[in-house]
């Protein structure tokens, strides 16, 4: 966004918490951390040089690799000097007789601007479950999205890793490897694929480079900005031996390609509970005691209703005499104590608590900005009953701010770096525009708002993800209105709207000159 706005010959500052850039790929440092998107495809398309001298190692893009990268971008587009570090925003204020917008930032900044954007990502909000007695706990504890930047020493030390998200999941076999002992506490065991892993053939790499451009436009019109095969074709109806071949194929396949199996997996409760079951066969197969295994199996919500998670060797190290499962349903965690971690059917002793808890997803980084609109009408107030956003670009009374991977856009249901570039493209173009117009002001009309917010409401009421406690519906967070926040149309239909919209005029937005 930063590059793109220089490249407008506007003037724009970014502020940054971290000490560097990389977001996301900055502060998960926990061991194991990986990209669930193969690394030729979360990458930056937007210069051709950028993609063609970038070489990736592996299939599946590890932290240290992807932060690596996003440096390298920062260093050849030279955005460092423009970007303030250490600094958080803490309120933002639209002042409309002056229409700028006046943010502050807990260094005491206190910055005008015409416009304001939003780039906070959607899982940053890091959250650790206020278990009693947490501060009373003598040994080390990190929640695997503020992991220390010089690492923990888990060699010979008992580990108890609490959650079994994708976080959980990538983390508990590569602590295993290293620690005396861990204990996983559990409480909704989630379906995970194999990643197969593997350094990347040289001459896919070549491959893939000769036929980027054509790959990038395969991605930017697809359902979810990723390559891959997605049938259309129903579960339900194919026959038991066929429908195993090709679950078996993609199982084989690795990652996400799974989920492309059949059409009606996403949508139809049967196709779902086949393509389920297959995967608990799986883990059935794997961990040897059948009494874990069963533990494992998720039976709460559809599979891919729930963000899917990818491993490296995960359900395999249920079978090490080392690694130990806890069921908090039924044994759930009383307290934190100065030693460990006690349940209900006893304490277990541990050196070190890893929170593998998750996030307050998509709306908790927005509203900590503490952004007020039009009227003193606070974000935190507006989205009370849930978030509501034109195309998840822009939310009604907040004129010239724009939200890159807002609720209502594909964002997290979508390759990240895909729906970035989307989000970054139109908004430099609306800004280009606005400017040849002689517009001073933009900001979503509540009308297209309302319809909008509908829309994506009822485009999931199609698909099972309304049936998950999932945090793509804020279900994770006590108290959260439980409101579907991404949108489940799709990432090549979601960009033709945005730029019909744009083309129409900025159909649903009101403009001011
Ligand atoms: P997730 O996917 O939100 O996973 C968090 C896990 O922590 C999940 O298993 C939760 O169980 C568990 N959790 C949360 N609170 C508790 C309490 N109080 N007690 C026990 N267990 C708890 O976060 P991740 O960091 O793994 O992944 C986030 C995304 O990053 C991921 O989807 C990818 O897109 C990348 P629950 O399921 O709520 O019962």
């Amino acid at each position: 966004m930063l590059h793109r706005l220089r490249g407008l010959g506007l003037t724009a500052r970014g502020y940054e918490t971290g000490d560097d850039v990389g977001g996301t790929w900055y502060w998960n440092r926990y061991p194991g951390a990986r990209c669930d998107v193969e690394s030729v495809q979360y990458s930056y398309s937007f210069d051709d040089d950028l993609q063609q001298e970038w070489e990736w190692s592996e299939r599946y893009p590890s932290q240290p690799e992807i932060l690596r990268y996003a440096r390298h971008v920062a260093d050849r587009f030279d955005l460092r000097r423009d970007i303030t570090f250490e600094t958080r925003v803490t309120g933002a204020a639209w002042d409309e007789a002056a229409r700028v917008w006046r943010v502050e930032t807990d260094r005491g900044d206190r910055v005008a601007c015409s416009f304001l954007i939003t780039a906070v990502g959607c899982l940053s909000a890091a959250r650790v479950p206020g278990f009693p007695g947490a501060d009373s706990f003598r040994g080390e504890s990190h929640h695997t999205g503020r992991w220390p930047h010089e690492g923990v020493e888990l060699a010979g030390k008992r580990v108890a890793v609490i959650g079994t998200g994708s976080s959980g999941i990538q983390a508990i076999p590569v602590i295993a490897g290293q620690a005396a002992h861990v204990t996983v506490f559990q409480r909704t065991p989630n379906f995970s694929l194999p990643a197969w892993n593997h350094p990347i053939d040289p001459e896919h790499a070549r491959w893939v480079k000769a036929n980027y451009a054509a790959l990038r436009h395969d991605m930017r019109t697809s359902a979810v900005g990723l390559l891959g095969v997605f049938n259309d074709k129903p579960v339900l109806g194919t026959g038991e031996e066929e429908r195993n071949l090709e679950f078996e194929a993609r199982w084989a396949q690795g990652g996400f390609s799974f989920l492309g199996a059949y059409g009606d997996v996403a949508i139809d409760p049967a196709a779902n509970e086949i393509a389920a079951e297959f995967v608990r066969g799986k883990i059935r197969e794997i961990v040897r005691d059948p009494e874990t295994a069963e533990l494992l199996c998720p039976r709460d919500h559809p599979i891919g209703s729930k963000r899917i998670c990818v491993d490296t060797g995960y359900y395999a190290t249920y079978n090490r005499p080392d690694v130990t499962l806890v069921d908090v349903r039924r044994d759930p965690i009383e307290e934190i104590t100065p030693t460990g971690v006690r349940t209900a059917a006893g304490h277990h002793e541990v050196d070190v608590i890893v929170y593998a808890t998750g996030y307050d997803a998509m709306t908790g980084p927005l509203l900590a900005l503490g952004l007020t609109g039009k009227g003193g009408l606070s974000l935190r107030d507006k989205w009370r009953a849930g978030p509501r956003a034109y195309l998840g670009l822009m939310t009604a009374g907040f004129p010239n701010l724009f939200t890159i991977t807002g609720p209502g856009s594909p964002s997290v249901l979508s390759n990240m770096m895909v729906s970035i570039e989307q989000h970054v493209d139109w908004i430099a173009r609306c800004l280009e525009r606005l400017r040849a117009g002689g517009i001073a002001v933009i900001d979503a009309d509540p009308v297209a708002e309302d319809a909008w917010v509908a829309h994506v409401n009822e485009v999931a009421s199609f698909t099972l993800y309304p049936r998950a406690d999932s945090w793509y519906m804020g279900a994770n967070i006590p108290g959260k209105p439980r409101v579907f926040m991404p949108y489940v149309g799709g990432v090549g239909a979601y960009r033709d709207k945005c730029d019909q919209v744009a083309a129409d005029g900025y159909e649903g937005f009101v403009l001011s000159a």
